[in-house]
């Protein structure tokens, strides 16, 4: 008897004791998942119960910092006990970088800028006395004025100045001007206005003659009307001869999706244009006896001059009004429609470089 109490009590301490160390080594397993916040890449790992987790190496991405690994917006302190499933996600500062500019003589707002690794930049512009400033260039090529940074370094930029003083002015062709037809055709005069790459685009300085944007009143865009056909038949034919017209560089017009070799400015263009290209214009004796219009009510001063309409034109749903530029120097919109009203004509041109730098050593 005292034998099997003594067996009764021996197998209740058994039974204690490997509840106790099954309750001991119960372990919950919890999951922990990286999250880089780029390209979908992640990890997991697990960890048990009560463990901390050990610092990862911290993980490396182009271009920007590694701030530390979060839980929600918590810094995650590595050594905390884990006890339940957590999310850890890389958060990412990105790089700064300076963009320097190199003037060549020229000045600029600020000497260079801090720029931030895949975020957008506009570089400033730049300007020097006497010289059109044609953009920064980079390893030798052109570089946009804007876009998103994506170099994973320093930067320097350097200023191009286009030969073309500013106001240089170009003969070239030629077209009736003073109404004497028997004294034969005058020789146009032209604006230097922008460069690339060996060709200069060149404008009337004078208003040419005077047209309907269309004579039908009816094609309201450049590429349907007949000023376009006018521009690029009669008028090419008439004031270039064949060694000047293999100076001029047919041209693709984006805003239009057209390929002209005598067109007009649009709107932006006009906006944007200096070198006196915007001060008011009279008109030529020839456009005056065709009919020009003058500009606020006086037929002698400040014509108006018709602008190519596109279809991104930000007015292109209020059809029954043209672009124009103003004699005050501003583009705008005629009050009435294509086909009434005879505006000016100031052809554009893009010539080869041959034709402008003899004006320029003179
Ligand atoms: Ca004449």
């Amino acid at each position: 008897m005292r034998t099997k109490k003594a067996g009764i009590k021996l197998c209740i301490v058994m039974l204690l004791a490997v509840t106790l160390t099954a309750l001991s080594s119960c372990t919950y397993v919890y999951n922990v998942t990286y999250e880089y916040g780029y390209d979908d890449k992640g990890e997991s790992v697990t960890v048990t119960d009560k463990e901390s987790l050990e610092e990862p190496i911290a993980p490396e991405r182009l271009g920007y910092n590694f701030e530390g690994w979060y839980n929600g917006d918590e810094k995650w302190e590595f050594g905390t006990p884990i006890d339940k499933d957590i999310v850890l996600t890389a958060r990412w500062s990105p790089k700064e970088y300076t963009a320097s500019f190199n003037l060549h003589g020229g000045e600029c707002e600020v000497e260079s800028m801090t720029v931030k690794y895949d975020e957008r930049y506009t570089l400033p512009q730049a300007k020097k006395e006497g010289w059109y400033f044609a953009g920064w260039h980079l390893y030798g090529r052109k570089h946009s004025d804007t876009g998103v940074w994506n170099y994973l370094d320093d930067m320097g930029f350097i200023a191009e100045w286009s030969p073309v003083p500013l106001g240089t002015t170009v003969y070239f062709g030629r077209y009736e001007q003073d109404n004497d037809i028997e004294n034969g055709a005058e020789a146009i005069k032209w604006l230097v206005i922008d460069k690339k790459e060996g060709q200069y685009l060149m404008l009337s300085d004078e208003i040419l003659d005077a047209k309907w944007f269309d004579s039908e009143d009816t094609a309201r865009l450049w590429r349907d009307c007949d000023l376009r056909a006018w521009l690029g038949g009669e008028f090419y034919e008439t004031a270039f001869n064949e060694s000047e017209k293999a100076k001029i560089v047919e041209t693709y017009l984006e805003d239009t999706e057209t390929y002209d070799k005598v067109f007009l400015l649009n709107t932006t263009q006009n906006g944007d244009l200096i070198y006196g290209s915007m001060s008011p214009r009279e008109g030529t004796a020839y456009a005056k006896a065709n009919g020009l219009v003058g500009g606020q009510g006086n037929p002698a001063i400040y014509a108006a001059w018709w602008l190519r309409r596109t279809d991104r034109d930000p007015e292109k749903h209020n059809v029954s009004r043209a672009p124009v530029a103003l004699g005050s120097g501003y583009g705008g919109y005629s009050s009435s429609s294509f086909g009434r009203e005879l505006f000016g004509v100031r052809p554009a041109i893009w010539v080869t470089e041959e034709v402008v730098l003899p004006y320029i050593s003179e």
